[in-house]
């Protein structure tokens, strides 16, 4: 039996599917045709960095062409960025939940759409460290909510539905072993605690708003360490959760930019916070090639 990707027993019954925020769909483009060998999606928030990691794996896979020459596959909509190269599909997402789960959705439609088979999603991003040094890589191992519940909430016809954020353990650990073999790329397998906010979300004192002290704030930080999360970001639980209802296999890398024990402000130069971001790139090229039996 293969398995599908969607579970939506409506879908069946629609004429066309529109993937409205990619400006795609299935009576105006050929889906399999321009998606069907796909087998690694890499999702991240901002588009100019999933452009570069399409970029990177180009050079990484040896493609034939030149790299300015990847385009923009949703270039007539702002909302997300999309680029292929080979059996890689990078993808933008934007910030926070409500902005992944709407760009998961069409995705995971134009997977089933396009047939495509045995996909691994990975997504690579940036996040806040818990006692780790800035730029460590921390894999997901939990992906847990600010109560550092493994578990995703939605509101669905004004009732609550929670689902499980569990990641693949497998491919964490192949991940790791990845770090092994690059170097200077510190990698930790970790939990990673996911909030709706950036700043009072995550215990920043450095927000517009701030209700609380700088001890009630390193407090829920000892907490969170306590429950085992070494980042904090803002996507990973419904990512998790998503993938897993929908049957993808999935993992979570994302490069710690400061120690949030340390400070709240992202002081660190612009070309080094541009060196933590390559590092998960990095690592997933590295699974890829190897998936790939390149090296
Ligand atoms: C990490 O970085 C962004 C906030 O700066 C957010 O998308 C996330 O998860
Ligand atoms: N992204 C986050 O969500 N938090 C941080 O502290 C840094 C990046």
């Amino acid at each position: 039996i293969q398995v599908q990707y969607v579970k939506n027993p409506h879908l069946e019954s629609m004429e066309e599917d529109i993937l409205y925020h990619f400006n795609l769909g299935t009576k105006t483009h050929n889906l399999p045709a321009m998606f069907g060998d796909i087998k690694f999606v890499c999702v991240g928030g901002s588009a100019n960095r999933m452009r570069a990691f399409a970029q990177f794996m180009h050079q990484e896979l040896g493609q034939p062409g030149h790299v300015d020459d990847i385009r923009d596959i949703c270039e007539e909509t702002d909302r997300y960025s999309m680029f292929k190269v080979g059996p890689v599909l990078s993808v933008s997402h934007g910030m926070g939940a409500p902005s992944i789960s709407i760009m998961l959705h069409e995705l995971i439609k134009l997977l089933y759409h396009s047939r495509c088979r045995d996909v691994i999603l990975f997504r690579i991003g940036t996040s806040g460290g818990i006692g780790l040094a800035p730029g460590t890589v921390v894999i997901t191992d939990k992906a847990v909510d600010s109560f550092f519940r493994p578990q995703f909430e939605q509101v669905v016809l004004g009732k609550v539905i929670v689902r499980s954020t569990e990641l693949d353990e497998g491919l964490s650990k192949e991940l790791l072993q990845c770090s092994t073999e690059l170097p200077d790329i510190p990698t930790v397998i970790a939990n990673t605690m996911c909030t709706h906010d950036f700043y009072e979300g995550q215990g920043r004192l450095d927000g517009a708003l701030c209700s609380f002290s700088t001890e009630e704030k390193l407090e829920y930080l000892r907490k969170a360490h306590e429950a085992g999360v070494r980042n904090i970001e803002m996507e990973s639980t419904v990512f998790a959760a998503m993938c897993r209802m929908c049957n993808l296999k999935a993992a979570v890398i994302c490069v710690t930019l400061l120690n949030r024990f340390e400070g709240d402000q992202i002081s660190t130069h612009h070309d080094v916070l541009v060196e933590y971001q390559q590092r998960p790139q990095g690592l997933v090229a590295h699974f890829i090639k190897k998936r790939l039996g390149l090296m």
